[in-house]
């Protein structure tokens, strides 16, 4: 089999090696390891950014190159879909099938053979966009990427430096004629500081917001964004924003690190009461927190801020005259009980869950409900407004009092302010600001929607990760045989205890997360079940 690519293929794949024997798989989040590996997967995904995007008739195709919260010797890739979306599901093993190609022959064959399976006309235009966080190998693999999509024909755009939410929203741009936005940096935080300052209009100011940047993209471009919103409105105090020491990348700061170690990034100077936030190294999660008057540490995680958009978009939802409107929230197994409780019994709204990968939670969120909020406890999330919503947002309600028209109004407003295309750590600290201006509420108020269930996560590292299986949205582990019975027996022996284990899409580890009545209980039943996986084998082995 052979494309009209197949020596231009071959011949530029030479520059792009395969470390022998060594194999790759589409995780998560895309490909994501020590980025001195990925030079050839990511000539790789330029090959099948072009086939993708010829699939879709020339729509144009996102490749993020990024390793997010990992550390900054890290990389990895991810595609992203015309509106904006995480690459379908059913395409991730294409990209496996590609970058285990072997040889240049075996490359070009698999190349041949997917477009042969998917009735690729490489005749159509094939349209790609992409862009990198700020990692010292992001230029080396640019250009490995560059040199996979010159090879296949493509016509691509280079956006640099950004956030990978806002490469999601320049790839929805470009595929809704312009609707969605203008697809440009400057567009971007144009169209969320209009609807952040719409939305402000007569709120109270709050007091400066500290947001910890990770060391990452995040802290350019809030400055950026920051230069948009009048210092009346928000003010910004932005630390750790040192993307010129790349090894200061996420280490000891940011959303994961302030989410697994439950307290506040080293150096961090604090005010009891005031509101501080951390993003992740590529500004696609936030969590927020702050300390009580006794100095004690107090998460907001994505799972109270789900609480707190559900709360308010369901509020706002009925006051605009829409209580018709489905109002969910979509969460994983690492939600913790208490937000689960209290959305379904407080808010009396229904809760999905789903497997891990922001993929999985947008997926339920765009599909089930009128407004799908969707969260990872880690603090990945943003609000799905469907069709049938936007249309009475938009033109198809008509307000029956001024009380009506203004909550409309607001709701049109948030439609702009959330990013819908992806989980967006910028686009989330805004609307959790509006959520908290419009409530009146301190950090305080918002921490006490519920008190978390005492938890514990641990990272183990294992032998061979890939063993470990689940089911049950990850709840319950089906390989290696019988350890779901022993992990179950620990289980039982805590007063509301709970714990699963699950092999990390991102990391070469297994997670254990547990939760108790107390915080002694949920650590040693984390230790526990983190024992049952270290010691773990199949049988055979
Ligand atoms: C990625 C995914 C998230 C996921 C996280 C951890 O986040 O986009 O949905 O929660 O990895 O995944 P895992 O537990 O499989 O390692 P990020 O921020 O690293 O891109």
């Amino acid at each position: 089999m052979s494309t009209p690519f197949t020596d231009a293929i071959r011949t530029a794949s030479q520059a792009h090696v395969k470390p022998e024997g060594k194999k790759f798989s589409y995780g998560t989040a895309g490909f994501r390891m020590k980025a001195e590996l990925l030079e050839s997967v990511i000539f790789r995904v330029g090959l099948l950014a072009a086939i993708r995007s010829r699939k879709l008739g020339g729509k144009t195709i996102g490749v993020m190159i990024t390793a997010s919260h990992n550390p900054p010797e890290d990389n990895g890739v991810k595609l992203v879909d015309p509106m904006g979306e995480m690459l379908e599901g059913s395409w991730e093993k294409y990209g496996t099938q590609l970058a285990n190609a072997e040889t240049e022959d075996d490359l070009v064959e698999a190349f041949a053979q997917i477009c042969e399976e998917q009735k690729i006309n490489n005749e159509t235009a094939a349209n790609v966009v992409y862009a990198r966080d700020t990692r010292p190998s992001g230029p080396l693999l640019v250009r490995a990427l560059e040199s996979g999509l010159s090879a296949v024909g493509a016509n691509s755009v280079d956006y640099n430096i950004l956030t990978t939410p806002q490469l999601h929203y320049i790839v929805r741009c470009l595929n809704s004629d312009g609707l969605y936005g203008t697809p440009s940096e400057a567009g971007y935080y144009e169209k969320l500081a209009t609807a952040f300052i719409k939305l402000m209009e007569n709120k109270a100011a709050l007091g400066p917001v500290t947001v910890d940047c990770a060391n990452g993209v995040g802290g350019p471009s809030l400055r950026k964004l920051a230069e948009y919103i009048p210092k009346e409105v928000l003010e910004f105090n932005i630390v750790n924003d040192d993307v010129d020491s790349p090894a200061k990348l996420n280490h000891q700061c940011g959303a994961d690190f302030v989410k697994t170690q439950q307290k506040l990034p080293p150096g961090l100077e604090v005010t009891p009461l005031g509101r501080y936030a951390s993003l992740d190294g590529d500004a696609d999660r936030i969590v927020y927190y702050f300390t009580a008057q006794d100095g004690t540490f107090h998460l907001l995680d994505g799972d109270k801020i789900a609480s707190l958009a559900a709360s308010f978009l369901g509020d706002l939802a009925k006051a605009a005259g829409l209580g018709n409107i489905k109002v969910g929230v979509v969460q994983t197994a690492y939600a913790n009980g208490a937000s689960t409780a209290f959305i379904e019994k407080s808010l009396r709204l229904p809760v999905s869950v789903t497997a891990t990968g922001v993929k999985h939670l947008h997926h339920e969120a765009a599909t089930k409900y009128d407004i799908g909020v969707y969260f990872e406890a880690n603090g990945h999330g943003t609000v799905l407004f469907n069709s049938n919503c936007l249309y009475l947002i938009q033109k198809g309600h008509e307000p029956k009092s001024p009380a009506e028209a203004t909550a409309l109004e607001y709701l049109r407003s948030l439609t702009d302010l959330i990013n819908q295309a992806v989980g967006d750590a910028l686009s989330d600290l805004l609307f959790v600001e509006v959520a908290l201006a419009h409530k009146s509420w301190s950090v305080n108020e918002w921490s006490g929607l519920y008190t978390d269930l005492p938890n514990r996560l641990v990272r183990v590292e294992v032998e061979d990760r890939t063993i470990f299986q689940t089911t049950d949205a990850e709840r319950k582990l089906i390989s290696p045989p019988g350890i779901q019975e022993l992990i179950d027996a620990c289980v039982g022996k805590y007063k509301q205890g709970r714990s699963f284990a699950r092999a990390s899409g991102t990391e070469d580890a297994v997670r254990v997360y547990a939760e108790a009545a107390s915080k002694g209980e949920a650590d040693i039943l984390a230790y526990k079940v983190a024992e049952v996986v270290a010691a773990a084998r199949m049988p055979s082995s």
